[in-house]
């Protein structure tokens, strides 16, 4: 498929043609490939391999994402002298517009992924006047300068605003020296499956100098984003939001707010100073937030803060999205204000008032502000957790109400009133509650999606359906959030169970293996949706029952090979995915939004076998059919814990499965899951590149 003319596109196509020439000529690659790297994240971890730190050498092509591409060209960093009139923030862009029964549109856009500065010469006028920090395309970040990746310099990149079924033409050109990919989160793809984004799985990596034309259906609503899937780049920067809109007939929510404005739609992030990949060293909110490595206090206004204006007496209706590259949870609050809980992952769902909530990387929550306090300004908060608390990492954003002064900051610090509330449920212990910290639960603010709080086995199946239902009004587990959707499928279903695991060992050669299915996942060097019929699947995958059939102990060998996880098409399917590792593990599964139908504690585990036993004992619950389970497409598996989901495969195709902190999933903690037969899935061109 060819890039198709449009309006703008051929000048935009000179610049890149030259750009891309010059420093073809001028600049030879002169970075070596990095051998595989150990990485050290979560507090776990650290306890049990604290002797080994390494540090990465950037671009770091010994990653398995990246296998089989090319050393990569060492682009122009000089962005400042780069053409930019092509480039959009698209806030004048014709699908940015109230939707309409009826209406819909073809919207194109282009997204530049170039290497950028943190604090780069742009950011002059920022220092001194906060206003102009938008203007010259400054990243300010925390104020300490880094290399980073942008879309259209802008960190996060700029948000795509749409409304349900348009139909969305985007030019992904790659300026930055390695290859890259771009995946729509949250969008199943049904139709355009070579479209998803997946480096060697529905495609191949859009190499450096060359331009990738996605096209596709925005075929459902809700709070998506965009973000590469080579390597660490969305770590970089390369992530934007994607808000598809619905008309107010199909929204069930339009009722519950006045404002639905793209400037409240946060991206919070943890970010690396320069290429230490194994450091995080602050979280950032919309690219903005305070230092940490200075003294000066939180409201300083030396500190550059995301702000966000509300008119008091009206309600808003603000996203939140984690792009969480370590292993790092947050929890998200308002000083002084209710958060109404509105939406996951872009499903609706029964609302929920809450005083905060906590995101896993990747998942989303939308809620409804109402700016019912004094004009003034409030502090929106993020607490880091895991990887995160070890250095107390927290951002702010300001909520600024019309009639305080424009760069005001609220009083206090930015944690403020949670940090006495967090640490109450800090005292919450893993895996059993005794009535006294029931009683606590019970005097806790209402939080929801806490990963440190979840139903346990231990306390049986009944204790179990009642923390995730009935006591929600204090702590409102992932589980217990409600669609607003029934399930999709008739009562009593049968469905296909296929357990999983996520987990960590050493290998005898001192490598660290993340793994799912206790296989370290090697990409194949041909892209398995276009060139499916070159391979005999048998020869070319692996999976567990495949290496337990060649006699291979994985809990013993080392299993390093393209995992696929084969899946009957159009049946009701159901994964209870096992944790072994103490930290929680974010579950993403391309191509299919999923039920999430039990979540829980076990305890020790190290065998699937031993899941496979407590669920044949009836000691892993399911909701029952008639609650509308909620819709997600990404979820946190606790530590020494399990999830259990289920959809029918109805997305024929290959689809990756992992672990969304990236640090995981580079090392390994990937698969693929095979949906159907090669003669089901939607024909694609052969090689979707130009
Ligand atoms: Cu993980």
């Amino acid at each position: 498929m060819c890039v198709r003319e449009s309006k703008s596109f051929p000048r935009i196509w000179i610049i890149f043609l030259v750009l891309g020439l010059a420093q073809a000529l001028t600049q030879a690659d002169t970075q070596g490939t990095a051998d595989r790297q150990e990485l050290l994240f979560s507090t776990a971890e650290e306890t049990l391999f604290s002797t080994d730190k390494a540090k990465f050498d950037w671009p770091w092509f010994g990653n398995k994402t990246t296998k089989g591409t090319p050393a990569g060209l060492i682009l122009k960093n000089d962005y400042s002298q780069m053409d930019i009139s092509s480039f959009s923030d698209f806030e004048r862009h014709p699908c940015r517009r109230v939707c309409q029964q009826g209406q819909t549109q073809s919207c194109y856009y282009q997204l530049v992924v170039h290497n950028y500065q943190r604090l780069g010469p742009e950011c002059q006028r920022c220092q001194f006047d906060e206003r102009a920090c938008a203007a010259e395309h400054c990243i300010y970040g925390d104020g300490v300068a880094s290399p980073v990746m942008a879309v259209n310099r802008k960190i996060p990149g700029p948000a795509i605003e749409l409304c349900e079924n348009d139909t969305v033409v985007v030019d992904v050109l790659n300026y930055l020296g390695e290859p890259t990919t771009m995946h729509w989160h949250g969008l199943n793809m049904v139709d355009t499956p070579q479209m998803d984004g997946a480096a060697f799985v529905t495609q191949y990596p859009v190499q450096p100098g060359e331009v990738q034309r996605y096209e596709f259906k925005a075929d459902r609503g809700g709070s998506l984003w965009y973000h590469s899937h080579m390597g660490w780049q969305r770590g970089f920067g390369v992530a934007g939001h994607l808000i598809i809109r619905k008309t107010r007939q199909a929204n069930q929510h339009a009722h519950l707010y006045d404002y639905d404005l793209v400037e409240h739609a946060l991206m919070v992030q943890d970010i690396f100073y320069d290429h230490e990949l194994q450091t995080v060293r602050n979280i950032l909110i919309n690219g903005k937030g305070r230092n940490h490595l200075n003294q000066l206090p939180d409201n300083d206004n030396r500190h550059r803060y995301e702000r966000l204006r509300v008119t008091p007496g009206y309600r808003y209706r603000m996203r939140v999205l984690l792009n969480g590259i370590a292993n790092c949870p947050v929890e998200f609050s308002i000083e002084q204000h209710k958060l109404l809980i509105i939406s996951t992952d872009g499903n609706d769902i029964e609302p929920v008032l809450a005083d905060g909530f906590f995101l896993t990387s990747a998942e989303r929550f939308d809620f409804v502000l109402n700016a019912n306090q004094l004009s003034k300004s409030y502090w929106i908060s993020v607490r880091g957790y895991e990887q995160c608390d070890g250095r107390k990492l927290y951002q702010g954003a300001v909520l600024s109400y019309r009639g305080a002064t424009r760069t005001e900051l609220p009083q206090g610090n930015i944690l403020g009133s949670t940090q006495s509330r967090t640490l109450d449920a800090d005292n919450l212990l893993k895996p059993t509650y005794s009535s006294q910290q029931s009683r606590a639960l019970s005097a806790a603010p209402v939080l929801v999606n806490d990963y440190r709080i979840m139903p346990t086995i231990a306390a049986g199946p009944e204790a179990f359906l009642r923390l995730a239902t009935a006591e929600k009004d204090n702590n409102v587990g992932t589980v217990a959030l409600r669609s607003l959707q029934p399930v999709p499928w008739p009562r009593n279903t049968r469905f296909r169970t296929y357990y999983s695991s996520f987990s960590l060992r050493r290998a005898p050669n001192g490598e660290l293996l993340f793994q799912i299915d206790e296989i370290s996942y090697i990409p194949p060097d041909i892209s398995l949706l276009q060139g499916r019929n070159l391979f005999e699947d048998d020869g070319y995958f692996c999976n567990r029952s495949s290496l337990v059939a060649q006699g291979r102990n994985c809990q013993q060998d080392v299993c390093e090979c393209l995992n696929v996880i084969r899946m009957p098409a159009y049946r009701p399917i159901e994964m209870v995915v096992a944790n072994y590792m103490t930290n929680t593990h974010p579950y993403h599964i391309h191509g299919n939004s999923f039920r999430l139908v039990g979540q829980g504690v076990v305890g020790n585990i190290d065998d699937l076998r031993n899941i496979q036993y407590l669920d044949r004992q009836g000691r892993l619950p399911r909701l029952p059919d008639h609650y509308h389970a909620v819709l997600k497409d990404s979820v946190q598996i606790p530590g020494l814990g399990f999830i259990i989901v289920r959809f029918i495969s109805d997305n024929p195709g290959f689809w990756l499965y992992h672990c969304h902190v990236e640090a995981h999933a580079v090392q390994g903690m990937m698969a693929v899951l095979k949906i159907g037969e090669d003669y089901q899935m939607k024909q694609v061109p052969a090689r979707v590149r130009c």
